[in-house]
């Protein structure tokens, strides 16, 4: 780990997701426009990276090549903010739509190592699809963030870096996202184990979804990990308190890691650490 981050924490905003429904939470940033804002104010508040998935003219989610596009675009322009886009979208995605997604061209994508039951939903993930994807963002040099549900992902991501290699930027980093109905639980006891399972040298942040957010937050700070926040993952920010702005949940972390003497890691120097080059021209 470079000597300038060792002591930092990379806080990923991820501001929307594929599951809530704006009608119900309108707090949600759906349009590019609600997207840049929130971008622009979450890396104020200290995130480096923005986790995105997009939403159509009816805030319904889609991968529209287009509108990848010009949203990798826009979030470049108006933010220093590493662009990871979501390669795993909404459970009902092809296949094919989601290898498209790096076409976009961005800095970084999500890449999950399996299959997982999602609440009443699977999200599917064969092993094929995964070296596929995997083997695009090697030839594409975007760098993947692995998304792990569960332990058996952990094993799978070990097969897929023995039989294809290193990723692109060289640097393994992880995302363990827990307490999603039909994956692993959000406490301590499994985050320790998932984290000592990971591949040697690998860093890692963790999410909590729902109610696991605090639990898994103070977890991973304690652990040494990286922390993702965001309305994908959690709409309460208390019992009985919606949330009301992304930055918000950033602000928290941001608060929380900075106790921890782990203050947020700034965008450039995260590029650094994950091994992400610039691609603004
Ligand atoms: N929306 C979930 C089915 C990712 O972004 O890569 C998948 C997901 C993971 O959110
Ligand atoms: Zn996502």
């Amino acid at each position: 780990m470079a000597r300038t981050t060792q002591n930092q924490t990379l806080i990923t905003v991820a501001p929307t997701g594929a599951e809530a429904d704006k009608s119900a939470v309108p707090a949600l940033p759906v349009t590019l426009d609600e997207l840049v804002v929130t971008a622009k104010e979450c890396e104020a508040a200290g995130a480096a990276v923005v986790h995105v998935h997009i939403r159509d003219e009816k805030a319904r989610p889609t991968l529209d090549r287009g509108r990848l596009g010009d949203t990798v675009a826009a979030l470049r322009e108006g933010t220093d903010l590493i662009v990871q886009l979501s390669t795993g979208g909404a459970v009902t995605d092809s296949f094919a739509d989601r290898l498209a997604v790096l076409e976009a061209d961005p800095d970084a994508c999500s890449l999950t190592c399996g299959t997982v039951n999602f609440g009443d939903d699977v999200f599917a993930n064969p092993w094929s699809f995964i070296k596929e994807l995997y083997q695009l963002t090697q030839e594409r040099q975007v760098v993947p963030e692995f998304e792990l549900f569960d332990l058996g992902q952990v094993a799978t991501l070990h097969r897929l870096l023995a039989e294809s290699g290193p990723p692109a930027g060289g640097h393994v980093h992880c995302d363990l996202v827990m307490g999603v109905p039909g994956g692993m639980p959000g406490d301590v006891a499994t985050l320790a184990a998932a984290v000592a399972a990971l591949p040697a040298g690998a860093s890692w942040s963790a999410t909590g979804i729902g109610r696991t957010t605090l639990p898994v937050m103070f977890g991973a700070l304690g652990a040494g990990g990286h922390l993702r926040v965001g309305m994908e993952d959690t709409l309460s920010f208390a019992r009985g308190r919606p949330v009301t702005r992304n930055a918000e949940l950033v602000e928290r972390a941001a608060e929380l890691a900075t106790f921890a003497q782990r203050p947020p890691m700034r965008p450039a120097d995260a590029r650094a650490f994950l091994g992400i080059g610039d691609r603004r021209g």
